[in-house]
Order: structure tokens, then C-alpha cells, then sequence
């Protein structure tokens, strides 16, 4: 059994997504981040950085934050969702740490300044905003020819997606990267996505 801290974000989501394609057992905990629950004592034990999700695998007490690293411990316990053969797997790696790396951080940014503070600095919006276009255009380019970021769908296009799922608060259209938009839908019209989507609470995915 899975313990999972989460909250509604796209790094939560990361893991619940997982959860729900790997078919594992597990129990929420929310974790509500805008009543400053994620500094509560108990759960700095588990999340040692303060920051949701984070998970306790009852099976051996093995308690992790880092939605990159839980993302690699499922599939490594479960031995799905990442490839075998080297060249992939170490693919799988570096697009995950891409996206833990770039578009976690820059949009999150995005996400402050244009979506939550609009106006506030003209320069923070501009410079996170055109960041994003940056890093969706790499993710476009990587997709050319491709229907998942590395051979089959993996950790990589789990730990991406839920951030593309923001789209509107990064005033990005989807339109504008046509190959993001259709694994963008692709993926969103998995089952195992639209209940991991909503953990812990009930959510529509956007749609472009
Ligand atoms: N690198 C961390 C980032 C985690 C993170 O930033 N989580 C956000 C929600 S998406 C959070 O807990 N924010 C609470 C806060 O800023 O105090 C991961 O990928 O797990």
C-alpha cells in the first residue's frame, strides 16, 4: 500500500497518475498547500523540503518527496511505465530530469506572475512566460514523428503532461504546438489520467 501527500498541482498529480496506471493500492492524504498545511511537523518527517507529494510505501517504510524520484521508485518497484533496453531507459531519465529541471520550475514561475499576480511585474510574466514557449517548443520538436516522448508512454510523458494541463494559466496556446496538443489529448483521454487528474479533488481536465 501507497500513502500519498498530495494536493491538487501538477506535481501531485505526477504521482497520482502513476498510481492509477500502475494499478497500485494507496491512500490520500490531502495536503492542502494554500492553508500552509505542508509546514505542519508531522509532515515534515516524510517531505523533509516541506513540498507535496510525497509517499510512504508501506511494504518497507521507504518514505520519499521529489515527484521525479517517487515517479522512478513505482516504476522501478513495479517494473512498468520505463523502459529496459539502456539507450531508452537513460532517455527516460533525461526527459524526466528535463522536465524537473525546466518545465516545473519555469512554469511554475509562469504560473505566479501570470496567472496569480497579473501585472504585478511586466518583466517576471515576460520572462517566464517566453520560457515556456521556449520549453514547449523543445517538447514540440521532441515529439515530431514520436506519439510518446520516448518509445512507449512512460514516466517521462507523466512527469510533462500534468504541467501542459496548465496551459491556460501560462497563457499558452496549444495551437501554437501542434504535436504537444495532440499528445496533450492523447494522453488526457486515458482513463488512469482522468482519476489520477482528479486526486485529491474532482477536476475537469482543460482541453484546447
Ligand atoms: N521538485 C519538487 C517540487 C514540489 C513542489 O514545488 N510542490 C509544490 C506544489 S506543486 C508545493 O508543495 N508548494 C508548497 C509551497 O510552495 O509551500 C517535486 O517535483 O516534487
Amino acid at each position: 500500500m501507497i500513502e500519498l501527500y498530495t494536493w491538487s498541482t501538477p506535481n501531485g498529480r505526477k504521482v497520482s497518475i502513476a498510481l492509477e496506471e500502475l494499478e497500485l493500492d494507496y491512500t490520500v492524504h490531502s495536503i492542502n498547500i494554500m492553508e500552509n498545511e505542508q509546514f505542519e511537523p508531522s509532515f515534515l518527517k516524510i517531505s523533509p523540503n516541506n513540498r507535496i507529494p510525497a509517499i510512504v510505501d508501506t511494504e518497507n517504510g521507504l518514505s520519499l518527496m521529489e515527484s521525479g524520484a517517487i515517479l522512478m521508485y513505482l516504476a522501478d518497484k513495479t517494473g512498468k511505465l520505463m523502459p529496459t533496453a539502456t539507450d531508452d531507459r537513460w532517455r527516460t531519465v533525461e526527459w524526466l530530469m528535463w522536465q524537473m529541471g525546466g518545465p516545473g520550475p519555469m512554469l511554475g514561475q509562469a504560473h505566479h506572475f501570470a496567472h496569480f499576480n497579473p501585472g504585478k511585474s511586466d518583466y517576471a510574466t515576460e520572462r517566464y512566460v517566453n520560457e515556456g514557449k521556449r520549453l514547449y517548443g523543445v517538447l514540440d520538436r521532441r515529439l515530431e514523428g514520436r506519439e510518446y516522448i520516448v518509445g512507449d508512454y512512460s514516466i517521462a510523458d507523466i512527469a510533462v503532461w500534468p504541467w501542459i494541463a496548465r496551459f491556460e494559466w501560462q497563457t499558452i496556446d496549444l495551437n501554437d504546438f501542434p504535436r504537444v496538443r495532440d499528445w496533450y489529448v492523447r494522453i488526457a483521454e486515458r482513463p488512469a489520467v482522468q482519476r489520477g487528474y482528479s486526486v485529491p479533488n474532482p477536476q475537469d481536465i482543460p482541453m484546447p
